[in-house]
């Protein structure tokens, strides 16, 4: 090499240099971008990037275990048996592979073209993003026959790649401390995690995962854990998510195979439910918004099951059109796809886009239930009673819904008898309280402020949706006035019952019922509702929980709200400081018990009120919590709402 060439190469070096210094800066100045958010959200999807390139080694077929353990300080360690990040030196970057990875944005696995590299999280933005935004980051590489180590610090390395010891296995190993003054929380939850793996588990067969936190132990002096590991792949999935509900087939409905070089899986199940609950993925991500794949999913199943109906005469008598969602009452199906250049649009970036996607899916699920049905006729008749019932339902339940929305227009917006409506039209500052009893009602009538508060008492339990039939559903007295209030309404489209939220009235509709079990378990139906029928409130951040204090402490003119065991504990030690005399403790048992005033400054004055804003975690996992919370299996609904009711929390 010429000294020119050499200085070159210097040149580069540094100028290379350089550039991931301003990569990883650019991470640390807007976060956010990368990863979603700084809150609780994004400080988990640091996790699932270090475990998604574990998964892809997985997939590639050189790894099946990745054990995951959030350590004593909230660091998190992924170890997988793979074969291990490559340590040799990258010729264009000159410096190690492993420094490559874990310092340059998005190049990972840039060096190995034939890997099949499909995971990847939503965000896609590669391990190095997670290391700029970690304090410390330890990458350890056990790969031929000696074990390497590198030390970062917000992203920036300690040292060269170093060889620290001698090994008989392949793997890599990966510790992370995220950085406390980006996130705003840096405690990471079990369930969290260990609910993402799960589902981890389920969407690639054949690999386990474990998770341990070593921040705790049970009673027996042993770390809390769990391994999950899934033979079946999406097959059990369908049967997980359906374990409350009564399934109306003998097996699940299931394929799997690669369908013009896409993979694809699908299993479905129907139970005896009204409702549709579909769960798509592509690479691994729920994609809340549908797309391409569900659109081909959709057309495979009307096809086939359209087909096969008509073929059996059991729609002579039917006086009307079957219509898509007729098919898909009662359906619960997952299904996942894998697609080399994913196109991600829509408002939560979870719609797929590749329009090539469509016709494979559909062909695979008109071939896996053509099959099926010509080998299950009775449950093929089963289906088919099912679809039928459902179009005379549908058919019903249009007309219920018609009326609703009819008296909406006739009364010019004629707004509920019950609404204690606010002044200002404004939706973005305006908020809604919907309010267990109407005695409850009254009071936070009179504490609100009535220029942007309104108030709506619900009277008693409201509808079980996720029990009733539609048509129940729209003619339920309650159910009517939360869609006139709230100014939404259904979808007219027939394949579409999207909800038109153009002239929604308030952009904050606030949930607020007695902190007691009954209380609670008004929440939850509340929430089944929305969840079920309005779910885009949810996805746009618009429903909220209150929480009213627990205790009131009391010390001769003193008074001081309690919201947990431990504030009501701290609170009457501080009145009664030097005293003799305990303060007095009263336990508020509903919202009865507080006055206008008191109402108004615990748990609706904005500036003093602490609103509960509902999220869907991972609509899988909410779409069990409620067939269990509402279902037919009353001691799981029991254990549940018990072990929540006490701060009437509900993470869903
Ligand atoms: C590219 C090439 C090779 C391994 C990996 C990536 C790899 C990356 C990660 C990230 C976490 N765990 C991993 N395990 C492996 C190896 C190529 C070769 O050995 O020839």
């Amino acid at each position: 090499m010429s000294e020119e060439e050499k200085l070159d190469r210097s040149k580069d070096y540094s100028a290379n240099n350089i550039q991931v210094l301003e990569g990883l800066e650019a991470v640390r100045k807007r976060p956010a971008m990368y990863i979603g958010d700084v809150g609780v959200k994004g400080l988990h999807h640091l996790v699932y990037e270090v475990v998604d390139n574990s998964i892809d080694e997985a997939l590639a077929g050189y790894c099946d275990t990745i054990d995951v353990f959030i350590n004593e300080n909230n660091s998190i360690t992924v170890i997988d048996n793979g074969r291990g990040i490559p340590v040799e030196m990258h010729e264009k970057e000159q410096k190690s592979a492993l420094e490559v990875v874990m310092t340059v944005l998005h190049a990972g696995g840039k060096f190995d073209k034939d890997t099949y590299k499909v995971s990847g999280g939503l965000h896609g933005v590669g391990v190095s993003c997670v290391n700029a935004l970690s304090t410390q980051l330890i990458a350890e590489v056990h790969r031929n026959g000696k074990v390497y180590s590198q030390e970062y610090a917000i992203g920036v390395p300690q040292h060269p790649v170093k060889e620290i010891g001698t090994t008989e296995i392949n793997g890599t190993k990966v510790t992370f401390l995220p950085d406390a003054s980006i996130f705003d929380s840096t405690v990471y939850s079990y369930d969290t995690l260990s609910n993402r793996l799960r589902e981890l588990a389920f969407l690639n067969k054949g690999i386990k995962l474990t998770i341990t936190d070593k921040r705790k132990t049970d009673e027996e002096g042993n770390f809390i854990s769990d391994e999950f590991f899934s033979e079946g792949g999406l097959k059990e999935f369908v049967f997980f998510l359906d374990e409350s509900r009564e399934t109306l087939i003998e097996d699940a409905i299931y394929i799997e195979g690669e369908k013009d070089g896409i993979p694809v899986e699908v299993a479905m199940l129907y139970n005896t439910s009204y409702s549709e609950n579909i769960h798509a993925y592509v690479n691994n991500i729920n994609t809340h918004e549908g797309g391409t794949h569900l659109s081909g999913f959709r057309m495979g199943l009307t096809r086939t099951l359209k087909k096969y109906a008509d073929e059996s005469g059991m729609l002579s008598k039917l006086k009307f059109e079957i219509a898509g969602d007729d098919f898909r009452e009662g359906l619960t199906a997952v299904i996942s796809v894998k697609v080399q250049e994913p196109q991600f649009e829509g408002q939560t970036k979870t719609k797929l886009g590749n329009r090539e996607v469509t016709s494979p899916v559909s062909q695979a699920v008109s071939e896996m239930l053509e099959n099926y049905l010509e080998e299950h006729p009775k449950d093929a008749k089963t289906i088919v009673n099912k679809v039928i019932l459902a179009a005379t339902a549908r058919h019903a339940a249009r007309k219920a819904r018609e009326m609703v929305q009819r008296k909406g227009a006739l009364t010019g917006g004629g707004l509920p008898g019950k609404l204690a409506d606010c002044s200002s039209k404004d939706p973005a500052e305006c908020e809604i309280y919907l309010v267990e009893g109407d005695s409850a009602g009254g009071t936070a009538k009179q504490g609100r402020d009535r220029h942007f508060q309104a108030i709506m008492p619900l009277r008693g339990k409201i509808l079980n949706v996720e029990k009733a039939m539609q048509h129940k559903i729209f003619e339920n007295e309650e159910i009517k006035n939360i869609y006139t209030a709230l100014g939404v309404r259904v979808g007219t489209d027939e394949d579409s019952k999207a909800l038109n939220m153009e002239k929604l009235r308030y952009h904050k509709v606030i949930i607020m019922c007695d902190a007691d079990v009954d209380g609670s378990h008004i929440v939850t139906l509340i929430l089944t509702f929305f969840f079920r029928h309005m779910k885009e409130m949810i996805e746009m951040g618009y429903i909220y929980i209150a929480t009213p204090p627990l205790y009131l402490v009391k010390k001769g003119n003193k008074e001081v709200y309690a919201w947990t065991d431990d504030d009501r504990d701290r609170i009457a030690l501080e009145l009664k400081g030097n005293g003799t005399t305990s303060p007095g403790i009263q336990r508020y048992k509903g919202l009865g018990e507080m006055n206008a005033e008191q109402l108004w400054s615990t748990t609706m004055n904005p500036e003093f009120r602490t609103l509960r804003q509902v999220s869907i975690e991972s609509a899988a996992d909410a779409d069990r919590t409620f067939s269990m919370l509402m279902g037919d299996d009353v001691p799981p609904r029991r254990d549940f709402i018990e072990k929540n009711a006490k701060y009437a929390k509900i993470d869903i």
